[in-house]
């Protein structure tokens, strides 16, 4: 019989290629998602894949609603990636990040406890836990210091995982993804804004493009390989908690550059710090400038993380180049964009 899955947060980037990737293997796929006015199937009708998923509504911050979904569906595995995953929001939103995140997990591991303990959970745990990096690059054993009301919360889930797991047997892995991108992610992350942004500018619809710490690093993936690695985390004999990541990290200077490239630009930059900006030099127009509003108030400066022990126990390895992502991304922004399409 097909096993079931069941996904929170099946419209954001994550679920849409997770739901791809489980149908793939044959099970019956049902996802979360919270009522809107309008059906938030975008990314997986891109996928193609919305026919084939089951809907069921939950909302993390409602405890009744998480147990009454899982007493009646009794899921054989549980991804759970509903969260309030902008990291610049959290800083905004402190309280509601960490309802979301934090407490959110808590009742939603005393809900499989009580209603199907024999369920396989996954939670998106996240590099960001590393925060102020104690040890490059970072795996496993690194010890964390979150630097925002996300990472914060997202340590108080990933703890809980771990003593749920270790006190009542739960199988309860943490995946500590490091950043995966994709032509699905949000608009609102650096990658995706640069993407779509350059896009805009390249068919003449935005002058300039305003982003924030050009300095940070970043180990940026592909997300459709990272799903394949969740999949992996709960197929093992016992649960643990594993680093998905490229091993390779780039500065948002950096990246910008590949994008501009990608869009056949000729990027000079002038200045630095808050008065930076980049120049096409084919025209002499100015095409992005650092806002430094922004800025976030306490900043993680590099990541750059170690798989070695995904590699060796499920098998997994992020084998999409940075420049392979790049090239994707800005295709597919360039041809949305151009066909009216702003989202995904
Ligand atoms: P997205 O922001 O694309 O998707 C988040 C999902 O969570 C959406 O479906 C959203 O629903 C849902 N959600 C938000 N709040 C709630 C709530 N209160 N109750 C129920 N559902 C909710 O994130 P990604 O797909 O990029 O990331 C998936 C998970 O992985 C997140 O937990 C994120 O923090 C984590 N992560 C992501 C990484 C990345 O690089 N992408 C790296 C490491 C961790 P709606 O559409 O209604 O808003
Ligand atoms: P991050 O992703 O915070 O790493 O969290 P994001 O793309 O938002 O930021 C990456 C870095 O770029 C800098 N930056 C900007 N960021 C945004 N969003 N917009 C800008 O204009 C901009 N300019 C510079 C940021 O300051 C930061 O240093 C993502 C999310 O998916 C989390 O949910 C996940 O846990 C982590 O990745 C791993």
């Amino acid at each position: 019989m097909a096993k079931t899955a069941l996904i929170t947060g099946i419209s954001g980037q994550d679920g849409a290629y997770l739901a791809k990737t489980l149908l793939e293997r044959g099970y019956r796929v049902v996802g979360t998602y919270r009522r809107t006015s309008a059906m938030p199937t975008n990314r997986l009708d891109e996928l193609g894949v919305a026919q084939q998923v089951e809907f069921v509504d939950m909302e993390l911050l409602e405890e009744s609603n998480i147990r009454h979904v899982l007493q009646k569906l009794k899921p054989d595995e549980i991804y759970n990636l509903a969260a309030q995953s902008f990291v610049g929001l959290s800083f905004e939103l402190p309280l509601y990040t960490c309802d979301v995140n934090a407490m959110g997990v808590l009742r939603l591991l005393e809900a499989v406890r009580e209603a199907c303990p024999e369920a396989r959970l996954y939670q998106a745990s996240t590099s960001e836990m590393f925060g102020k990096v104690q040890v490059v690059p970072q795996n496993e054993r690194t010890p964390f210091c979150p630097r925002s009301p996300y990472a914060v919360a997202k340590l108080f889930a990933h703890w809980n995982v771990v003593n749920y797991r270790e006190g009542y047997g739960l199988y309860a892995c943490s995946g500590i993804l490091f950043n995966h991108e994709s032509p699905l992610r949000g608009l609102e992350f650096v990658t995706r804004k640069v993407t779509h942004g350059f896009a805009r500018v390249a068919l003449g619809l935005q002058d300039v493009l305003r982003v924030g710490n050009l300095e940070a690093k970043r180990d940026w993936g592909f997300a459709g390989e990272y799903v394949d690695g969740m999949w992996r985390m709960l197929q093992q004999d016992t649960p643990d908690d594993y680093v998905l990541a490229t091993g390779r990290t780039t500065t948002v200077r950096d990246f910008v550059d590949g994008a501009a490239a990608a869009f056949g630009f000729a990027l000079e930059w002038n200045g630095d710090g808050d008065s930076a900006s980049g120049v096409d030099t084919k025209t002499g127009r100015t095409i992005i400038a650092v806002d430094p509003l922004l800025y976030r108030p306490t900043e993680v400066a590099l990541l750059l993380g170690d798989a070695s022990k995904a590699k060796a126990v499920l098998g997994w390895e992020a084998k999409t180049s940075l420049e392979e992502l790049i090239q994707m991304m800005a295709r597919a922004d360039y041809d949305r964009v151009k066909t009216g399409l702003a989202r995904a």
